[in-house]
């Protein structure tokens, strides 16, 4: 089969770069401090010149902002603070006009308990939207079970009105739905189909793995009714149109994938599975319990999830969104390698089968920050301190965690120019800038033909123009090298090896001879080194 041909029974988000907008830390066009609708706008050219092709909104629907959006109290409008219907409608239109669609950020595990139906739930057991939520009778102080909330503490709260708990994985403002209740389901139905019927292009939805949850069980993911309610959703839904949609599933398995992401198309496009994002952590603990990143098991499980999921489902590809840390600082170096530590990481992710995502700032190499704990606004990382204070935590055991992995690294404003507040606002910045931004920003970026962004366009180009990196078999190299992070992918037409020095020692690479009469289709030092040395975060891209 030709490769025009391949590529037209593909899918137009399985050819996608995707980019994360957290619109809050985007771009303020009003100097309140918060970013909004309109400075998306006014960014649109920004993000054509990088090349993507879809926007993933993070929430602007009204809310409380307590879990800053993920926390709706009105799926169908938008929070003031964002703009206005209008202007999500002008944005949908101008992100259009440049072959440009735009992703929702569907919540559907949990509502804002300022929600209408929430506050029409809890005024009595006999209320209509009452089953809205999951209840559980009991005495106040004696909780139905163990169950925690992900923001520390129990994930119960006690309603006297009712004389019942309702359960809250989140914070208490964020009461679970009840996806038992059929009603609801044709709710969240309804107002789904309203956002296609707008012009959306897709929806990435949030922690999906929890809607099939059975609190008297204890189970939260991956629960006995979890796939049939997305097949019913995707049945009535998401097949009305060319959408794509992505699931949120921490809880994934490659086998689980299979059916998030069969090709049949009954439940989702893809899913972001989260199993390369746990491994620098103490295992069978918590993320805050920081480890190094066991580098050979980081190469097996990227590894598994592109073999397993070759022609039985779609792999999502990331390494950073509004809830990690940035990536360079992650896997990378921030210091004295951060550009070339940022361009490698891009070319480990885009060399792989999938659909790239790039959130807000990776594409400039953005880093983490350590503020002091009153400059940080997340409600995750504020209840953590908390809580660890209250256990005897050390101050400095406490901060190093978050500031190795609090979500606040990703929601400093995005840099745009060595301005004040990083050409984010002219107003005073909802949270602070990273200092960096006097070096780190994309004014500076775009005109620097060696940037990060300008690395970042070429291999988003490189997708279009290669198509296997789209449908190429991938096999990995080197598997039990310590420091290089190398892979193949094929296809009947072409061959393409990545290779990347994750060191800041130079690594041979035994191979090399193989392929240094090959096409560099990428590489991130100003000229390919000699053949077989990498040099400290190399990376170098080949096809023959
Ligand atoms: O995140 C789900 C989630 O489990 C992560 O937030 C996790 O708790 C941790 O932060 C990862 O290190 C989704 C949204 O992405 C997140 O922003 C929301 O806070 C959360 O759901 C509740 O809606
Ligand atoms: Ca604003």
């Amino acid at each position: 089969m030709q490769n025009q041909e391949k590529r037209q029974n593909k899918k137009w988000w399985q050819q996608a770069v995707i980019y994360q907008i957290y619109p809050r830390s985007f771009y303020d066009s009003n100097s309140d401090g918060i970013g909004d609708l309109q400075g998306i706008i006014a960014k649109l050219d920004y993000l054509e010149e990088l090349g993507i092709d879809a926007i993933w909104l993070s929430p602007v629907y009204r809310s409380p902002q307590d879990d800053n959006g993920y926390d709706i109290s009105d799926y169908q409008d938008i929070d003031p603070i964002f703009g206005n219907l209008a202007d999500m409608d002008a944005l949908i239109e101008a992100a259009g006009k440049k072959g440009i669609r735009i992703i929702m950020d569907l919540v559907l595990n949990h509502t804002s308990d300022e929600h209408p139906w929430f506050k029409e739930a809890r005024k009595s057991r006999e209320n209509p939207y009452h089953d809205y939520y999951v209840w559980r009778d009991g005495t106040e102080g004696e909780y139905p079970n163990t169950l925690t909330s992900a923001f520390c503490g129990p994930a119960w709260e006690w309603v006297p009105e009712c004389g019942q708990y309702y359960l809250h994985q989140f914070s208490v403002k964020q009461p679970d739905l009840n996806w038992d209740n059929p009603k609801l389901r044709e709710e969240i139905y309804n107002m789904i189909n309203w956002w296609i019927d707008r012009g959306v292009g897709g929806f990435r939805l949030d922690v999906i793995d929890l809607i099939g949850k059975e609190p008297d069980a204890m189970i939260m993911a991956e629960g006995k009714m979890l796939h049939p309610y997305i097949k019913e959703m995707s049945e009535r839904t998401f097949h009305r149109a060319d959408l794509v949609t992505v699931g949120e599933a921490w809880s994934a398995t490659p086998e689980r994938a299979w059916s998030y992401s069969n090709p049949d198309g009954s439940e989702l496009s893809m899913v972001f599975q989260f199993e390369h994002m746990t491994l620098d952590q103490e295992p069978g603990k918590s993320k805050w319990d920081l480890a190094p990143l066991p580098f050979l098991k980081f190469k097996q499980v990227l590894s598994k999830w592109q073999t397993n999921l070759y022609n039985k489902g779609w792999n999502s590809l990331f390494l950073e969104n509004h809830d990690l840390p940035r990536c360079v600082s992650r896997f990378g170096n921030d210091g004295k390698y951060r550009q070339e530590s940022a361009k490698m990481l891009a070319t480990l992710l885009f060399g792989m089968q999938g659909t790239p995502y790039i959130y807000q700032g990776q594409e400039l190499g953005m880093t983490n920050v350590m503020f002091d704990i009153d400059e940080y606004r997340d409600i995750e990382l504020l209840n953590l301190y908390k809580e660890r204070k209250a256990l005897g935590y050390s101050e400095e055991e406490i901060m190093r965690s978050i500031y190795a992995k609090g979500r606040d690294n990703a929601r400093t404003p995005m840099q745009w120019s060595e301005a004040a507040n990083a050409g984010f606002s002219e107003g005073t910045p909802w949270i602070r800038c990273n200092p960096n931004y006097t070096v780190i920003n994309a004014e500076e970026e775009r005109i620097n033909q060696g940037s990060v962004f300008n690395y970042y366009k070429k291999l988003v180009a490189l997708r279009k123009s290669e198509p296997v990196l789209i449908d190429g078999c991938y096999e990995l190299l080197c598997a039990e090298d310590e420091r290089l992070f190398a892979y193949t992918r094929e296809n009947a037409a072409d061959k393409v090896l990545v290779v990347c020095n994750f060191s800041d020692a130079d690594v041979t690479f035994p191979m090399y001879d193989l392929w240094n009469d090959g096409e560099v289709l990428a590489c991130n030092y100003a000229a390919p080194g000699n053949c077989g040395t990498l040099r400290p975060y190399e990376a170098v891209m080949i096809k023959k």
